[in-house]
């Protein structure tokens, strides 16, 4: 759907390429694409449209296509995830998954000319990848122990689910909302640990009672770009359960149709709430929404420390147990996603669940497997009780894959964490987060050390650095943390996070 009031006099030269074609029409054209070759395509096609479809080219590695899905509150099955494990198996050393920091899937390696079957499968395994990138609503993260969490007060996986339905026309695409003037992501929170990091979504719900009624506070306008970094704030509205679609759709009109299509650095929900004030967005989305909106509850239910899930924790259910286990910045190969799902049905209910962290989440298993279950020699590679350093480590996917990465990521992030745990003794653990570049996909500014990427200039050469950042602050009263150091050369950062370890985080040096 083209943007109906306030149309730019200038567009911007993405908007330009979705007048000329919408994104999404590319789903008809898929099966003539694969036949005619990757290599054949009208170059938006290829780099930008397919996007739609969740396919990303990689310029970095040409000819293996990434494919992001849709999870919605990151919980899928066995065989779901025997589906995705067969499709990256197919590649081989090529093949891989990794576990996004919006609590999803992307596999890796996929050759283009197997997409349409790929299609089918993910269909008949109702599972889809439609409208994951570019300028659509991204994965709908949500509690990741929703409905086995004893503290939890709503079950959220099926608000994600029916949010992900409004978007997407069930998994099929929505022409409604293909064409937004920017990326966008919705969060709902529904325990008191705010593990969806409420605060860096364009919307989020967060639990909140009034008059004893459950309900949800609503958060604007949070995000990260390269030039701007925001913490969502209050719309002062206060909606129950079965609204927040319906809340979620209007606010997308809204955005759809007055966000700004000139500047794409400017383009995020944000600005158009800075351009135009709270109360007149405010009754923007009242009037789209099509009733008022009540006030925000004057308090909401973010009351904890965030938890990280890892380990092995009692369920509301009498008897039955989730296990955390820790993946090493979130990739998983094809033979350890088969061994996930195999474990999954083995010891639990057949569920797996991912977490923001990059972990998993497996659950249902009752108390008199949990001694076998701890046996599995997977448990080694993905553990219950990783090292302090190691247990809350994030990566976005950096310069292997990315192309606007300006550093390696993850196997810098592992090597270096894997040094410093040898060298150092910590009694809590540390939330390290590295991103390849200011996009900050990996969330530097939620971690206690923020790593992001960049280059500065050593011995007369251009080398790979980081700047530093500190504070993030997650689960209640969070709060983003700031740039404290620039330009270290990656080379010489282990000496600066081993002091800051020491002197901020009660480290100690091992004799
Ligand atoms: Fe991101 C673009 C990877 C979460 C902000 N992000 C990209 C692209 C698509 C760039 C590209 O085409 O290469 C990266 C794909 C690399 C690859 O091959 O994997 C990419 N982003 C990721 C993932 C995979 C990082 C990870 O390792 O987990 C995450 C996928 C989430 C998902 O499942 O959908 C991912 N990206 C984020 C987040 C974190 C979040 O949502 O909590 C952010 C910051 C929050 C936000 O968006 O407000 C984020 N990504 C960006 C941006 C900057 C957006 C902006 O407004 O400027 C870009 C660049 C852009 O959109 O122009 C970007
Ligand atoms: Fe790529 Fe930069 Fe995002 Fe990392 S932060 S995945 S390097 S765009």
């Amino acid at each position: 759907m083209t943007p109906s009031a306030a149309a730019p006099t200038k567009l911007n030269k993405f908007e330009k390429y979705k007048v000329e074609k919408d994104g999404l029409a590319v789903k008809d054209e898929l099966k003539q694409f694969s036949e005619l070759g990757w290599e054949a395509l009208d170059e938006t096609d290829l780099v930008h449209r397919l996007k739609w479809l969740g396919i990303f080219f990689r310029p970095v590695t040409p000819g293996q296509f990434m494919l992001r899905l849709r999870i919605a509150n990151g919980i899928l099955n066995a065989e779901q995830l025997r589906v995705l494990a067969s499709i990256v198996q197919r590649y081989g050393d090529d093949g891989s998954a990794d576990i996004t920091t919006r609590q999803n899937l992307q596999l890796r390696g996929i050759r283009f000319e197997d997409f349409p079957n790929i299609f089918e499968q993910l269909q008949q395994a109702g599972l889809t990848s439609v409208q994951s990138g570019m300028d659509n609503v991204r994965n709908i993260t949500g509690s990741p122990v929703a409905g086995i969490d004893g503290a939890e007060f709503i079950d959220t996986i099926p608000l994600c689910q029916t949010i992900q339905d409004a978007i997407t026309n069930h998994g099929t695409g929505n022409p409604e909302y293909t064409n937004l003037p920017r990326k966008f992501n919705i969060a709902v929170a529904g325990g008191p640990d705010n593990s969806v990091h409420a605060e860096i979504n364009d919307i989020a719900y967060v639990p909140a009672f009034k008059d004893s009624h459950f309900g949800f506070n609503v958060l604007v306008g949070g995000f990260f770009s390269a030039k701007r970094c925001e913490a969502a704030i209050p719309l002062n509205a206060w909606v129950t359960d079965n609204q927040l679609a319906d809340l979620s759709c209007a606010i997308l009109r809204v955005f759809r149709d007055h966000g700004s299509r000139a500047n794409r650095q400017k383009s995020r929900l944000m600005w158009l709430i800075d351009d135009w004030g709270l109360d007149k967005f405010r009754a923007a989305v009242e009037a789209e929404f099509g009733q008022p909106l009540p006030e925000a509850a004057p308090k909401d239910e973010i009351a904890w420390e965030k938890r990280d899930h890892i380990g092995i924790h009692p369920q509301k259910q009498e008897g039955l147990h989730y296990a955390g286990l820790h993946v090493p910045v979130g990739r998983l190969k094809a033979d350890e996603m088969f061994e996930i799902a195999r474990l999954a049905q083995v010891y639990g209910n057949g569920d797996i669940r991912l977490t923001v962290e990059q972990n998993v989440i497996l659950t249902g298993i009752e108390t008199a497997k949990l001694e076998a279950f701890e046996q599995e020699s997977l448990l080694e590679t993905f553990s219950l009780n990783p090292a302090p350093l190691v247990r809350e480590l994030v990566s976005c996917t950096g310069a292997r894959f990315c192309n606007f990465a300006l550093v390696e990521t993850k196997q810098r992030a592992l090597a270096l964490t894997q040094e410093l745990t040898e060298e150092l003794n910590l009694s809590q653990s540390v939330r390290i987060h590295w991103t390849g570049c200011p996009n900050s996909c990996g969330q530097p500014q939620v971690a206690d050390i923020g790593l992001m990427g960049t280059k500065t200039r050593k011995d007369g050469k251009t080398v790979e650095a980081v700047d530093i950042y500190m504070g993030g602050k997650v689960g209640k009263d969070a709060q983003l943390g700031e740039r404290v150091l620039k330009s270290i050369p990656c080379d010489d950062l282990k000496p600066v996070l081993r002091d800051l370890l020491l002197e901020k985080f009660g480290a100690t040096a091992r004799a």
